[in-house]
Protein backbone atom coordinates (compact mmCIF):
# COMPACT_ATOMS: atom_id res chain seq x y z
CA UNK A 1 0.00 0.00 0.00
CA UNK A 2 1.55 3.39 -1.02
CA UNK A 3 -0.53 6.12 0.37
CA UNK A 4 0.09 9.25 0.00
CA UNK A 5 0.40 12.47 1.98
CA UNK A 6 -0.77 15.61 1.22
CA UNK A 7 0.08 18.42 3.52
CA UNK A 8 -2.26 21.36 4.61
CA UNK A 9 -0.88 24.73 3.86
CA UNK A 10 -4.04 26.68 5.13
CA UNK A 11 -2.66 24.46 8.90
CA UNK A 12 0.82 26.32 9.03
CA UNK A 13 2.21 28.84 10.57
CA UNK A 14 1.90 31.69 7.76
CA UNK A 15 4.90 33.93 9.87
CA UNK A 16 7.13 31.27 8.88
CA UNK A 17 5.48 29.80 5.59
CA UNK A 18 8.82 29.14 3.76
CA UNK A 19 10.58 27.09 6.46
CA UNK A 20 7.42 24.97 6.63
CA UNK A 21 7.92 24.21 3.20
CA UNK A 22 11.36 23.72 3.89
CA UNK A 23 10.40 20.77 6.64
CA UNK A 24 7.77 19.62 4.43
CA UNK A 25 10.04 18.91 1.65
CA UNK A 26 12.28 17.29 3.85
CA UNK A 27 9.73 15.03 5.95
CA UNK A 28 8.89 13.50 2.54
CA UNK A 29 5.28 15.30 1.64
CA UNK A 30 3.94 14.45 -1.35
CA UNK A 31 1.72 16.78 -2.03
CA UNK A 32 0.63 20.27 -1.16
CA UNK A 33 -2.52 21.07 -0.31
CA UNK A 34 -4.16 24.90 -0.80
CA UNK A 35 -7.42 25.34 -0.03
CA UNK A 36 -9.13 28.45 -1.83
CA UNK A 37 -12.28 29.73 0.09
CA UNK A 38 -14.50 32.37 -1.16
CA UNK A 39 -16.67 33.18 1.42
CA UNK A 40 -19.39 31.98 -0.18
CA UNK A 41 -19.46 28.02 -1.04
CA UNK A 42 -17.95 27.86 2.45
CA UNK A 43 -17.98 30.69 5.29
CA UNK A 44 -14.36 31.59 5.43
CA UNK A 45 -11.38 32.48 3.30
CA UNK A 46 -8.00 31.42 3.09
CA UNK A 47 -5.51 32.28 0.68
CA UNK A 48 -5.27 33.47 -3.10
CA UNK A 49 -2.94 32.48 -6.33
CA UNK A 50 -0.54 34.43 -5.04
CA UNK A 51 0.70 32.75 -2.60
CA UNK A 52 1.00 29.57 -4.94
CA UNK A 53 3.09 31.33 -7.08
CA UNK A 54 5.54 32.18 -3.90
CA UNK A 55 5.88 29.00 -2.93
CA UNK A 56 5.61 27.58 -6.35
CA UNK A 57 9.53 29.22 -6.59
CA UNK A 58 11.06 27.66 -4.03
CA UNK A 59 9.58 23.96 -4.30
CA UNK A 60 9.18 20.82 -6.35
CA UNK A 61 6.65 19.04 -4.68
CA UNK A 62 2.98 18.64 -6.68
CA UNK A 63 0.42 21.33 -5.77
CA UNK A 64 -2.99 19.62 -5.11
CA UNK A 65 -5.56 22.73 -5.60
CA UNK A 66 -8.86 22.14 -3.63
CA UNK A 67 -11.44 25.19 -5.23
CA UNK A 68 -13.72 25.90 -2.57
CA UNK A 69 -15.12 28.11 -4.55
CA UNK A 70 -18.98 28.97 -6.35
CA UNK A 71 -18.46 28.81 -10.50
CA UNK A 72 -14.82 26.97 -9.93
CA UNK A 73 -14.56 27.11 -13.76
CA UNK A 74 -13.65 30.79 -13.66
CA UNK A 75 -10.40 30.69 -11.98
CA UNK A 76 -8.99 27.43 -13.52
CA UNK A 77 -6.83 28.69 -15.38
CA UNK A 78 -5.22 31.52 -13.08
CA UNK A 79 -4.92 28.61 -10.52
CA UNK A 80 -3.20 25.93 -13.13
CA UNK A 81 -0.61 29.45 -14.00
CA UNK A 82 0.08 29.87 -10.21
CA UNK A 83 1.56 26.43 -9.80
CA UNK A 84 -0.87 23.92 -9.53
CA UNK A 85 -0.52 20.24 -10.73
CA UNK A 86 -4.10 18.63 -9.26
CA UNK A 87 -6.99 20.82 -9.10
CA UNK A 88 -10.09 19.84 -7.39
CA UNK A 89 -13.70 21.16 -7.55
CA UNK A 90 -16.60 20.64 -5.97
CA UNK A 91 -19.69 19.00 -7.27
CA UNK A 92 -21.97 20.94 -4.86
CA UNK A 93 -20.48 24.43 -6.46
CA UNK A 94 -20.11 23.89 -10.25
CA UNK A 95 -23.30 23.62 -12.72
CA UNK A 96 -21.07 22.46 -15.63
CA UNK A 97 -18.90 19.41 -14.58
CA UNK A 98 -17.77 17.67 -17.65
CA UNK A 99 -17.25 21.25 -19.00
CA UNK A 100 -15.24 22.39 -16.19
CA UNK A 101 -13.12 18.77 -15.87
CA UNK A 102 -12.16 19.15 -19.47
CA UNK A 103 -11.02 23.06 -18.51
CA UNK A 104 -8.84 21.65 -15.91
CA UNK A 105 -7.02 18.93 -18.21
CA UNK A 106 -6.51 21.58 -21.29
CA UNK A 107 -4.93 23.38 -19.39
CA UNK A 108 -2.64 20.91 -18.39
CA UNK A 109 -3.73 19.58 -14.96
CA UNK A 110 -5.14 16.47 -13.30
CA UNK A 111 -8.76 17.05 -12.34
CA UNK A 112 -10.18 16.23 -9.34
CA UNK A 113 -14.16 16.04 -7.90
CA UNK A 114 -14.84 17.01 -4.32
CA UNK A 115 -17.98 15.91 -2.56
CA UNK A 116 -19.40 17.23 0.43
CA UNK A 117 -20.35 14.25 3.63
CA UNK A 118 -23.75 14.79 2.52
CA UNK A 119 -23.92 14.47 -0.72
CA UNK A 120 -24.11 10.92 -2.48
CA UNK A 121 -21.90 8.80 -4.36
CA UNK A 122 -24.45 8.68 -6.90
CA UNK A 123 -23.46 12.43 -7.88
CA UNK A 124 -20.47 10.39 -9.10
CA UNK A 125 -21.94 8.49 -11.51
CA UNK A 126 -21.27 10.14 -15.00
CA UNK A 127 -17.90 11.58 -13.36
CA UNK A 128 -15.54 8.77 -12.31
CA UNK A 129 -14.46 7.85 -15.45
CA UNK A 130 -13.23 11.70 -16.47
CA UNK A 131 -11.33 11.83 -13.11
CA UNK A 132 -7.74 11.53 -11.85
CA UNK A 133 -9.01 11.86 -8.04
CA UNK A 134 -12.53 11.79 -5.91
CA UNK A 135 -11.83 13.81 -3.42
CA UNK A 136 -14.03 12.64 0.02
CA UNK A 137 -14.69 15.32 2.53
CA UNK A 138 -14.71 13.78 6.06
CA UNK A 139 -15.91 17.41 7.72
CA UNK A 140 -18.22 19.88 6.11
CA UNK A 141 -15.71 21.74 4.56
CA UNK A 142 -14.48 25.64 5.49
CA UNK A 143 -12.15 25.08 8.49
CA UNK A 144 -9.42 22.93 9.97
CA UNK A 145 -9.50 21.26 13.58
CA UNK A 146 -13.09 19.57 12.88
CA UNK A 147 -14.18 16.41 13.99
CA UNK A 148 -14.77 13.48 11.43
CA UNK A 149 -18.17 12.51 10.33
CA UNK A 150 -18.39 8.94 11.32
CA UNK A 151 -20.20 7.76 8.02
CA UNK A 152 -16.83 9.10 5.83
CA UNK A 153 -15.93 5.67 6.98
CA UNK A 154 -18.25 3.63 5.10
CA UNK A 155 -18.23 6.36 2.21
CA UNK A 156 -14.85 6.05 1.33
CA UNK A 157 -15.33 1.77 1.31
CA UNK A 158 -18.62 1.94 -0.96
CA UNK A 159 -16.14 4.41 -3.34
CA UNK A 160 -13.90 2.32 -3.47
CA UNK A 161 -15.80 -0.68 -4.58
CA UNK A 162 -17.50 1.20 -6.97
CA UNK A 163 -14.19 2.12 -8.56
CA UNK A 164 -13.04 -1.14 -8.36
CA UNK A 165 -16.10 -2.75 -10.30
CA UNK A 166 -15.93 -0.20 -12.80
CA UNK A 167 -12.28 -1.31 -13.68
CA UNK A 168 -10.51 2.09 -13.36
CA UNK A 169 -7.51 3.74 -11.46
CA UNK A 170 -9.12 6.75 -9.69
CA UNK A 171 -7.96 7.80 -6.37
CA UNK A 172 -9.13 8.51 -3.21
CA UNK A 173 -7.98 11.77 -1.20
CA UNK A 174 -9.32 11.95 2.09
CA UNK A 175 -9.47 15.41 3.45
CA UNK A 176 -10.97 16.28 7.13
CA UNK A 177 -9.71 14.80 10.68
CA UNK A 178 -6.50 12.98 9.33
CA UNK A 179 -5.79 12.28 12.68
CA UNK A 180 -3.16 9.46 13.67
CA UNK A 181 -6.73 7.32 15.06
CA UNK A 182 -8.68 7.98 11.86
CA UNK A 183 -6.25 7.75 9.27
CA UNK A 184 -5.40 3.70 9.69
CA UNK A 185 -9.54 3.19 9.30
CA UNK A 186 -9.41 6.10 6.43
CA UNK A 187 -7.11 3.63 4.71
CA UNK A 188 -7.78 0.58 5.14
CA UNK A 189 -11.51 1.42 3.86
CA UNK A 190 -10.00 2.53 0.18
CA UNK A 191 -8.13 6.45 0.61
CA UNK A 192 -5.00 6.56 -1.77
CA UNK A 193 -3.85 10.11 -0.43
CA UNK A 194 -4.73 11.74 3.10
CA UNK A 195 -5.08 15.59 3.35
CA UNK A 196 -3.03 15.88 6.82
CA UNK A 197 -3.47 19.39 8.43
CA UNK A 198 -4.16 20.58 12.08
CA UNK A 199 -4.94 16.54 13.27
CA UNK A 200 -1.68 15.28 12.13
CA UNK A 201 1.58 16.98 10.69
CA UNK A 202 0.56 20.47 11.53
CA UNK A 203 0.24 19.93 15.50
CA UNK A 204 1.20 22.19 18.32
CA UNK A 205 2.92 19.66 20.55
CA UNK A 206 4.77 18.49 17.90
CA UNK A 207 7.17 19.16 14.80
CA UNK A 208 6.48 19.00 11.36
CA UNK A 209 8.96 16.22 10.60
CA UNK A 210 7.33 14.16 13.73
CA UNK A 211 4.09 14.45 12.97
CA UNK A 212 4.76 13.79 9.26
CA UNK A 213 6.65 10.62 10.68
CA UNK A 214 3.89 9.74 13.19
CA UNK A 215 1.12 9.84 10.50
CA UNK A 216 3.33 7.14 8.33
CA UNK A 217 4.34 5.31 11.04
CA UNK A 218 0.23 4.64 12.02
CA UNK A 219 -0.46 3.89 8.22
CA UNK A 220 2.88 1.43 8.30
CA UNK A 221 1.81 -0.21 11.51
CA UNK A 222 -1.96 -0.69 10.60
CA UNK A 223 -3.57 -4.02 10.98
CA UNK A 224 -4.48 -5.07 7.52
C1 LIG B 1 -11.24 22.23 5.21
C2 LIG B 1 -10.16 22.00 4.20
C3 LIG B 1 -9.16 21.04 4.71
C4 LIG B 1 -8.46 21.42 5.99
C5 LIG B 1 -7.89 20.20 6.63
C6 LIG B 1 -7.49 20.49 7.99
O1 LIG B 1 -12.32 22.75 4.61
O2 LIG B 1 -10.63 21.51 2.99
O3 LIG B 1 -8.20 20.71 3.73
O4 LIG B 1 -7.45 22.30 5.77
O5 LIG B 1 -8.87 19.25 6.66
O6 LIG B 1 -7.19 19.32 8.62
P1 LIG B 1 -7.67 19.04 10.11
O7 LIG B 1 -6.78 17.93 10.53
O8 LIG B 1 -7.47 20.29 10.88
O9 LIG B 1 -9.11 18.66 9.98
MG1 LIG C 1 -8.97 20.74 1.67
Amino acid sequence: MDTKISTSIMCADFLRLGEAVKELESSGADYLHFDIMDGHFVPNFTMGPDILKSIRGETDIPFDTHLMVYEPERYIETFIQAGSDLVVIHVEACRHLHRTINLIKENGARAGVAINPATPLSALDYLLDEVYMVLVMAVDPGFAGQSMIPSAIGKIRQLKQKITQSGLDVKIQVDGNVSFQNAPRMVLAGADILVAGSSSVFRKDMTISEGMKALRRCILGMDV
